[in-house]
């Protein structure tokens, strides 16, 4: 009976071809959008208690943002970064603040 090249033991080798499972899972960056009416003190509460960002990181952010229409609040798996931009929204729209947030992929 034929055997298996290179294998003198004559059990036989499955090469595993299957990708191995990503350990990562795919990531979503979380973006604020600029506008003239929401307040920079909203923003910068906002980066600070839903996106746990020092209050240094927070007025950076909101500046980028103001200066340049958009800018990354954070990065998340997709339910997570779904969640934040919702209750950001929720906040904002209790305040009667027209910010935009929305999610892309990171990847
Ligand atoms: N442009 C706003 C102002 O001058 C501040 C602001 C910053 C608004 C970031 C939204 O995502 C934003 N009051």
């Amino acid at each position: 009976m034929p055997r298996p090249k290179n294998n003198e033991g004559g059990t036989d080798v499955v090469t595993e071809t299957a990708k191995p499972k990503l350990a990562r899972p795919p990531m979503y960056r979380v973006l604020l959008h600029n506008d003239d009416y929401t307040t920079r003190d909203f923003v910068v509460f906002v980066l600070q208690h839903l996106f746990n960002k020092s209050e240094t990181d927070a007025v950076q952010i909101m500046l980028h943002v103001h200066h340049n229409g958009i800018g990354v609040a954070g990065v998340f798996t997709r339910e997570v970064a779904e969640m934040k931009m919702k209750r950001t929204l929720e906040l904002a729209r209790e305040q009667e603040f027209p910010l935009l947030v929305t999610i892309e992929p990171a990847e």
